[in-house]
C-alpha cells in the first residue's frame, strides 16, 4: 500500500512540474474551461467528496476543472481539542483523482503546506498541528512513514503558486501583508523558486503567510499575474465568502458553511458577482 501512495504523489508531482498549461509558477486554463474553484479544504474529507460530486463525471465534462487549495492539517477550533489529523487521507485522495484525470485538478501551494514541507511549525493553542500531521502519517505508515513524507513534501514542492482562467480570474492562497509590500518580489510567479523563497523573508512566504489584503497588495499581485480578479483563501471565512473589494474575494471549503465557486469561460466576473453566485457546499450531495 506505501508503495503505491508513494508513486502516486511521484506522479502527480512530475505531472504538476510538466503540465503544459504552466508557465512559470502560475497554471493558465484553456480559453474554453470552465472552473470549479475551492477555498481552504483543511482535511476535510466530507466538502472533498461534494466538490468532487458537483464535479461530476470529468471524462465526459472535457472542458471542466478543479482548483483546490490547503489540503492538510485539521485546524482545532478551541484549546484542548487538537484533532486526530486525517488530512494525509484526504491529500492521498486528491491525489489519487488528480491521476485519474491529468491536467484536471489544480492545487495551488497554501502556507500549510509550505510550513509542513520546510519544517517550520504552525502552532495553534499551543500544539504542533504540523506535528500531529506527521505523527498521523508514522501512525498510518510505519517504518515507511520517512519516505511517504518526502513523497509528500517532494509533491508539496511541486504546486504552482496561482491559477489564472483565460478571463483573467485568478486563484492565489493569500497575499504578501503590506509591511513586507516594499520588497516583496513578484517575479516568482513566472521564475524557478530558490531555496530562499521558502523561507522567512522570501517571496513564497511572504505571499502565502500574509493576511491584510490591502488594497496595494491587490494592485501588486494582479500586475504581476495580469489577472483581473483575484480568488483568495487562507482568511478563515465563517460565512464561507467574503467580499474583499470590487477585484478579490476570500472563499473558504472548510467547514459546514463553506462554499465554492463555478465560473464559466469568458471575462472575469466582480468579486460581487462571485460572491453571489458561490455554491453551498451543504447544498450538494456527496
Ligand atoms: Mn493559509
Amino acid at each position: 500500500m506505501w508503495e503505491q501512495v508513494i508513486r502516486a504523489f511521484q506522479q502527480a508531482a512530475s505531472a504538476n512540474r510538466a503540465s503544459p498549461l504552466r508557465t512559470g509558477n502560475v497554471v493558465h486554463l484553456p480559453d474554453d474551461a470552465e472552473a470549479i474553484i475551492a477555498g481552504d479544504l483543511h482535511g476535510h474529507g466530507q466538502n472533498l467528496l461534494r466538490i468532487q460530486a458537483l464535479a461530476g463525471d470529468l471524462a465526459a465534462n472535457p472542458r471542466r476543472h478543479v482548483v483546490l487549495q490547503e489540503l492538510i492539517h485539521q485546524i482545532p477550533c478551541q484549546e484542548g481539542a487538537l484533532p486526530a489529523d486525517g488530512s494525509h487521507h484526504v491529500l492521498a485522495r486528491v491525489v489519487r483523482w488528480q491521476l485519474q484525470h491529468p491536467g484536471r485538478i489544480h492545487v495551488i501551494l497554501g502556507n500549510h503546506e509550505l510550513a509542513q514541507m520546510t519544517g517550520q511549525d504552525i502552532l495553534k493553542w499551543g500544539a504542533s498541528i504540523c506535528r500531529s500531521f506527521t505523527d498521523a502519517v508514522a501512525r498510518h505508515y510505519g517504518d515507511q512513514a520517512q519516505d511517504v513524507l518526502a513523497a509528500i513534501y517532494d509533491y508539496f514542492g511541486s504546486l504552482p503558486l496561482a491559477l489564472q482562467t483565460a478571463g483573467g480570474l485568478a486563484v492565489v492562497h493569500s497575499l504578501p501583508a503590506d509591511r513586507h509590500m516594499r520588497d516583496f518580489d513578484a517575479t516568482v510567479f513566472a521564475r524557478p523558486i530558490e531555496p530562499g523563497d521558502l523561507r522567512r523573508s522570501g517571496a513564497v512566504y511572504q505571499l502565502l503567510w500574509g493576511r491584510s489584503f490591502t488594497r496595494h497588495a491587490i494592485d501588486c499581485v494582479k500586475k504581476a499575474l495580469g489577472s483581473g480578479t483575484l480568488v483568495l483563501g487562507h482568511q478563515p471565512q465563517p460565512t464561507g465568502v467574503c467580499v474583499v473589494d470590487y477585484d478579490a474575494l476570500i472563499i473558504a471549503s472548510d467547514h459546514a458553511g463553506g462554499v465554492v465557486l463555478k465560473v464559466g469561460p469568458g471575462p472575469a466576473p466582480s468579486a460581487q458577482r462571485l460572491a453571489d453566485q458561490a455554491i453551498p457546499l451543504a447544498s450538494i450531495a456527496p
